[in-house]
């Protein structure tokens, strides 16, 4: 526990699961901290450990050196920030509420047409784990405001600059949670396949874990064929061998009364691959049919 004093005051705004974390890491890390909930009851857990609680969301963002928000949604974050643009104004925002990579951007032009330097946070954790060894923190917007936050930043999680365009924390979250989202479809079709006969989805799990743990490390290898965009011939399995192994499992969910929505999408791709003329191209080629044209 870090109890060195004088390092300035930050200000909370939204005590919710992860707002709380996050004002308890920092108040336990040394620094003194506001804190302001659209219901005031939630502040007074936070009083008693030492925060001091704004009434207002005016009286908040006057106190602290760092505005830290943690609200519901951009929605939230604008109908509460705007109506004290001014007294934000010369200051240093973070906003750590989870919203699309154009909405940051458009928070971001809206701060500084208000002399409000921003800097935008993408969580990649849990309130659990804010302070504790995995949490990661992504951060894109004012580089100088970074340098500035970036101690008492560092305090809930590994902190990494993303770049000058306040939207890319956000794109680079939304990006990963896809690919989290789609690894744990995946399980879960698997599971609902071997549920068919017998198999309890927790040994479906382990297989699961133990597979892709042995395949995922060649998302590098996919990868270096992307960046070198040569697709044809496939460095790997092209898309005349691969389509009909996706067709094949499409065949097995069905057979065992399991719906293939979820991997119907990855066979449309291939499809339109093979349809023009492209089947002796490398099957990660569907990355270049993602792009809406
Ligand atoms: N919890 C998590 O695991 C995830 C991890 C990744 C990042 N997210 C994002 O963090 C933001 C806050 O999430 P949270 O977990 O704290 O969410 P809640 O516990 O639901 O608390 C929401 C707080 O927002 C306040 N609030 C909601 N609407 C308004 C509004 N219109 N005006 C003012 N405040 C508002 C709410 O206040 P109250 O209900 O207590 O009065 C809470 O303080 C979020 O973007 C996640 O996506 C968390």
């Amino acid at each position: 526990k870090d109890t060195t004093m004088s390092k300035g005051t930050i200000s909370i705004l939204g005590l919710g699961a992860m707002g709380s974390a996050i004002a308890a890491r920092l108040r336990e890390t040394g620094y003194t901290t506001t804190v302001w909930n659209r219901t005031p009851a939630k502040t007074e857990p936070h009083v008693k450990a030492g925060a001091t609680a704004a009434a207002t969301v005016s009286e908040a963002v006057q106190a602290g050196d760092i505005t830290l928000a943690v609200l519901l949604d951009h929605a939230s974050i604008h109908q509460n920030l705007e109506p004290v643009a001014a007294e934000l104004k010369g200051k240093i925002l973070v906003n750590l509420t989870t919203t699309t990579p154009n909405e940051a951007r458009a928070t971001a032009a809206w701060a500084a047409e208000h002399g409000i330097t921003y800097l935008d946070g993408a969580i990649m954790a849990v309130p659990q784990m804010i302070g504790r060894p995995g949490s990661r923190l992504l951060y894109s917007g004012d580089e100088n405001a970074y340098a500035i936050a970036k101690p008492a930043l560092e305090t809930l999680g590994t902190a990494e600059f993303e770049g000058t365009d306040a939207g890319i924390a956000e794109l680079k979250d939304m990006a990963l949670l896809t690919a989290m989202y789609q690894m744990f479809g995946g399980m879960l079709q698997a599971a609902a396949m071997m549920r068919t006969v017998g198999v309890p989805a927790t040994q479906t799990a382990k297989d699961v874990i133990d597979w892709l743990s042995a395949v995922l490390p060649l998302s590098g290898d996919f990868a270096a064929v992307v960046e070198s965009g040569r697709y044809d011939p496939a460095p790997g399995q092209d898309v005349n061998f691969t389509r009909p192994a996706v067709a094949s499992l499409i065949t097995a969910s069905r057979e065992q009364g399991i719906s293939a929505d979820l991997l119907e999408p990855t066979k449309k791709l291939l499809d339109e691959l093979a349809a023009t003329g492209r089947g002796t191209a490398d099957w990660v080629s569907i990355i270049e049919q993602l792009t809406i044209r």
